[in-house]
């Protein structure tokens, strides 16, 4: 059944969200740090999917395979239910699980849920065909807003998911809230499906955000390049180089991009200046790395009761299937 490929789910929503307030702050901080959420634009998603398919970057693969042996599992544990994807991308992992929730239940609903408005729509258009079966309708905006949305809006069964460790991206203060915010828009019953980057030796981490056809150096300095655009910028993204090291205490990627000349940068929608001393550094992402066991108990403090984990054989990726209370 064709839908309108599309719900903004709020009209303000460009200029509410890049109202730039977190790029000052960002910068006036010592040590500076940008938001990784500037990573997505047409281009950043595009550059994010070349990483995907990288022999360096394991995680989209062997989350595959973990979901190409279990997606049946999963669908037959939560029975029929309506599927709801934050920060979906291509979709691309996400149609294991719609062959297998297609296969096992029916009256199939799938609503993707992502920043980035070009993305979405293209893959919602290629999943509509695909699937004539399933009603989907992407929902364009941030997670908080999808949320609040899915919110006011629960009458059928609902599994959230989550995929990619995105959740890594987070601090552990904004991991907590976030998790707040899932079992919030869930019913007693609901189903919340996690993916999480295990953690392993530095040796594997760190070619995964350095590799050598320098895909995501790309990706980290095309941040600079959509600040530009969004706030007419002048960042001059060759006096940044790219670089993400493995902090072990923190247990987490630390990428960075560093100035090697010094540099007055000016954001002038933003009405802001600031200067860079040759050798220093923006934080713009961390990716944390994670301990099912310990994750666990995180999300029961939520209230969402594991029902069964599943991992790849070398252990370096997991996924949790939960229930919220
Ligand atoms: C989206 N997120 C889970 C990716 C990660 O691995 O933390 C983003 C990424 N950054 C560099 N490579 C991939």
């Amino acid at each position: 059944m064709l839908t309108q490929p599309l719900i903004i789910l709020d009209t303000h929503y460009q200029e509410l969200n890049n109202d730039g307030g977190d790029v000052i702050q960002g910068l006036t901080k010592t040590p500076k740090s940008l938001p990784p959420k500037y990573f997505y634009d047409d281009r950043g998603s595009q550059l994010f999917e070349e990483i995907c398919q990288l022999s360096e970057y394991y995680p989209t693969r062997t989350e595959a395979w973990i979901l190409s042996q279990y997606a049946n599992e999963i669908a037959q544990l939560t029975g029929s239910c309506e599927l709801v994807e934050l920060g979906s991308g291509s979709s691309t992992k996400t149609r294991l699980l719609l062959d297998a929730y297609q296969q096992n239940t029916d009256d199939c609903r799938y609503l993707p849920i992502d920043i980035s408005g070009g993305i979405l729509k293209s893959s919602v258009l290629q999943l509509q065909q695909q699937y004539p079966d399933f009603s989907i309708q992407g929902l364009l905006g941030t997670y908080e807003q999808a949320l609040e949305h899915l919110r006011s809006n629960s009458l059928r069964s609902r599994l959230i998911f989550f995929l990619g460790s995105s959740i890594g991206n987070f601090t552990p203060q904004e991991c907590d809230n976030f998790l707040g915010q899932i079992a919030h828009a869930l019913k007693p019953g609901d189903y919340f499906l996690l993916g999480i980057d295990l953690q392993k030796p530095k040796e594997i981490l760190e070619p995964a955000y350095n590799d050598s056809q320098g895909v995501t150096a790309a990706f980290n300095l095309n941040m600079l390049s959509h600040l530009n655009w969004r706030f007419q910028g002048n960042f001059n993204p060759n006096f940044f180089t790219h670089q993400a090291i493995y902090n072990q205490a923190d247990a987490q990627i630390e990428m960075y991009l560093h100035c090697q000349e010094n540099h007055l940068v000016s954001l002038d929608i933003l009405n802001f200046k600031v200067s860079f001393q040759a050798g220093e550094s923006i934080l713009t992402e961390i990716s944390r790395k994670f301990d099912l066991a310990i994750m666990q108990k995180q999300l029961a403090a939520q209230g969402l009761k594991t029902l069964q984990t599943w991992t790849d054989p070398r252990h370096w990726f997991g996924l949790i299937l939960c229930q919220a209370q």
